[in-house]
């Protein structure tokens, strides 16, 4: 459970997709839904309006012996991707619409929450998107109210705000423009959703890019602890942008679109994704949650974002190809890890790193 600011996000389990692989569509996203294993479930960054994305070939999946692997492979434990998908999605209306949610949870016997990203292409697309996700919260509620018992699972838990797509042709990461992030978050916390007298109307989270040098982390966090009253949690990292993969027997850039510069995941960024929630949690005041995300792929790699301080843990690349199954299997070799060094709890762990005396 990850908590701040009366504002609470009930995920089942420490670990959750993060959003991009398999998380475009209901169908998808029923999957991870039925998974025990997933503490929630987050869907696809959306933005106003629904777009195809970049051309294709858009990913390229490569294993330690650079030999080109495929999603589903038998092999993807030690596979680095690259993405330029250009955000397709079905645009914001379709996944904050009751029959999504209904279509997406249906399977669920839990009680996981569902949660939104939005990316907007402008500030204005992103303020947009936040009013219509308030209103959809305001109905659904609405509707609960006047029918109790019906329908429970049909709301929106969350919402993460996507600062860090790397491959919009033309765009700055928002998450490396300090100015406009600053902006975005002056300007979302003055919309009526997060009015300044009264806690967020839902748990807002901020989604960065991997940052690289330490004036640059000093920044970031101390322009969200500006705005602590509206954060309940900030998810880090995002892909590592402008990685470029070589088809080497083609002897051609892989990826196709933006130049072949392409946002990189997998087992490759787990070091920076590591630092980024230690350094995070360093810096960010404690109202603020972090969740970690950036190659964990076995239970192992969650134990270790947990003890840099992470309150949860999102899974990307590695349910991308392994499928909604690794979400019970991270689980089980966690639960192992934890007998193993007699842990019964999270909380006997999280951001308990020892330091070199
Ligand atoms: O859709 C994408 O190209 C994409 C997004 Br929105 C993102 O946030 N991160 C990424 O690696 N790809």
């Amino acid at each position: 459970t990850t908590t701040t600011n009366n504002n609470v996000i009930h995920l089942t389990s420490v670990i959750y997709n993060a959003s991009g692989p398999r998380t475009g569509t209901s169908t998808a996203m029923a999957k991870i839904a039925v998974s025990e294993g997933a503490g929630g479930v987050l869907a696809k960054s959306a933005t106003l309006v629904a777009q195809k994305g970049n051309d294709l070939p858009r990913t390229w999946h490569e294993d330690s012996n650079g030999a080109a692997a495929a999603a589903s492979s038998s092999s993807t434990s030690s596979t680095t991707s690259l993405n330029s998908e250009g955000l397709p999605n079905n645009g914001i209306d379709y996944y904050i619409n009751p029959q999504t949610i209904r279509e997406t949870m249906a399977g669920c016997t839990n009680r996981k929450p569902y949660m939104v990203s939005i990316s907007g292409k402008t500030l204005n697309d992103n303020l947009q998107m936040l009013q219509k996700i308030y209103k959809a919260i305001h109905e659904q509620q609405q509707q609960h109210d006047a029918n109790p018992g019906d329908d429970e699972k049909i709301n929106i838990a969350a919402v993460e705000l996507n600062l860090a797509c790397p491959n919009i042709i033309g765009k700055p990461t928002i998450g490396y423009d300090f100015e406009q992030m600053e902006d975005v978050l002056k300007r979302v916390s003055s919309l009526p959703c997060f009015g300044t007298t009264s806690p967020p109307l839902f748990p807002l989270g901020v989604k960065l890019p991997p940052y690289f040098d330490r004036s640059h982390f000093i920044m970031a966090a101390t322009i969200l602890n500006k705005y602590k009253h509206i954060l309940t949690y900030v998810a880090t990292i995002n892909t590592i942008g402008n990685a470029l993969a070589v088809d080497y027997p083609a002897e051609m850039k892989a990826v196709r679109p933006n130049g072949g510069y392409a946002g990189l995941s997998g087992p490759a960024v787990k070091y920076t994704a590591l630092a980024n929630v230690c350094m995070m949690r360093e810096l960010l005041d404690e109202s603020i949650d972090v969740v970690g995300v950036g190659g964990v792929q076995t239970g192992k790699d969650v134990f270790e974002m947990i003890l840099c301080g992470a309150h949860a843990v999102q899974v990307g690349t590695c349910h991308w190809l392994e499928g909604p199954g690794c979400f019970d299997r991270i689980c089980r070799e966690l639960r192992l890890i934890m007998k193993e060094k007699g842990y019964t709890k999270i909380e006997d762990f999280r951001g308990k790193l020892k330091e070199w005396s």
